[in-house]
């Protein structure tokens, strides 16, 4: 971290935290996530995902990976730091985007997320956070601590945990066989909530995240294969 001069703390999560950085050396903006030292292996595990996700898959619509190191136990990851988030531009713009510039962030959010379901991959926290945007319009889908490789024979998967309000109904009633249709379910809520400029389903708990999505959207049509 010698090499880097903090700028900032951008964001925090139950991760670590991301900070803006300048390299001493080449004057390089970067955004640096730096792990929590856990002595659970839950932490490990999630960065390896990340680095190995990274590592293997580049696309315009995905953030850059520049370089990973561990100094004092914990682990960094140094992104390209790219402008702002959608969550930013949301609360910038808090009756909606306009349809023009939605469409042009949504198909940059599409191509992302078709590249990573071309490659069975799904994201699994798809939430305006990770929603990268530059200064030029660029849209970068980040955050790839969840997501994983999907297995063709059926394989379960148990160990999730995302943000509630974006998250598909299979997810909370604790599915083991979900897929890349939950990537799209959230996709759909901030569609909702970029031409409106409201959050389409702020659930305030499990329960009541399953009331508002069977209040707004209905039973039969948030349920597939089910009438
Ligand atoms: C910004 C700008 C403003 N807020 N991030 C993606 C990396 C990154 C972040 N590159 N450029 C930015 N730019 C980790 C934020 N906040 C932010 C964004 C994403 C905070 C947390 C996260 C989630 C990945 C993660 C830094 N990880």
């Amino acid at each position: 971290m010698e090499l880097y001069e903090e700028l900032g703390r951008v964001g925090e999560g139950s991760y670590g935290v991301v900070t803006k950085c300048k390299h001493k050396g080449t004057g390089q903006i970067v955004a640096v996530k730096k792990f929590y030292e856990k002595p659970e292996k839950s932490v490990n595990k999630i960065v390896m995902r990340e680095i190995n996700f990274l590592k293997q898959f580049r696309h315009e619509n995905l953030v850059n990976l520049h370089e990973v190191f561990k100094q004092n136990r914990k682990f960094y990851l140094v992104f390209e730091f790219i402008d702002h988030t959608l969550l930013q531009e949301l609360e910038y713009h808090p009756h909606g985007l306009e349809a023009k510039y939605l469409k042009k962030i949504l198909f940059q959010m599409l191509r992302g997320i078709e590249y990573l379901h071309k490659n069975n991959i799904m994201h699994r926290d798809i939430k305006p956070e990770n929603v990268l945007i530059t200064e030029s319009g660029v849209v970068k889908i980040c955050d790839f601590g969840f997501a994983r490789t999907l297995t063709t024979n059926g394989d379960i998967y148990t160990d999730y945990v995302a943000t509630r309000w974006y998250r598909a109904p299979e997810l909370i009633l604790g599915d083991s066989k979900y897929g890349k249709p939950v990537d799209i379910w959230a996709l759909g809520c901030m569609i909702v909530e970029m031409a409106s400029g409201n959050a389409f389903l702020p659930g305030s708990s499990d329960v009541d995240q399953l009331h508002k999505i069977v209040t707004k959207i209905g039973c039969k049509s948030a349920m597939k294969d089910n009438g």
